[in-house]
């Protein structure tokens, strides 16, 4: 069995803070892990809005705290995220996601993410990444 907590995780390299400034994750579990898929801690900075296209992955994000809402940008329909909200993204769904509080988001990704990732100019995770060293 493996136990981490998101204290100590936060100090080493699977705290991942995002270069745009929208977001920073905790990765705290990874494709090194074995489990095929990973987990993450995410908090979402208040007045985020960005884009993101995960081509080469699934998603689902879970809103623990936080009001946001998630757009699907081929259809313009808007979904409201309040805790408690599952936002499934089943068709790698182009997206663009606005958060009007600092939301806290449980996020489960299938690929497992290496660990270092950060969005691509196309808001996508390569699948090439470095994994964390911990
Ligand atoms: C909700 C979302 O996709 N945020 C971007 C960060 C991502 N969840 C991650 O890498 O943990």
């Amino acid at each position: 069995m493996i136990v981490r907590t998101l204290q100590d995780s936060e100090k080493t390299d699977r705290r991942i803070v995002s270069p745009d400034g929208n977001w920073e994750s905790m990765r705290l579990l990874l494709k090194n892990d074995g489990m095929g898929f990973s987990f993450h801690i995410t908090t979402i900075y208040a007045g985020a809005d960005f884009q993101m296209h995960y081509q080469h992955h699934l998603e689902s994000v879970y809103c623990i705290a936080g009001e946001g809402e998630v757009e699907t940008l081929n259809d313009g329909e808007r979904y409201s995220i309040a805790p408690g909200t599952l936002y499934i993204l089943d068709k790698h769904d182009k997206h663009r996601l606005r958060a009007f509080t600092e939301m806290k988001m449980a996020c489960v990704f299938n690929p497992p993410l290496n660990g270092q990732e950060v969005h691509n100019a196309e808001g996508a995770y390569e699948l090439t990444a470095e994994p964390v060293t911990d």
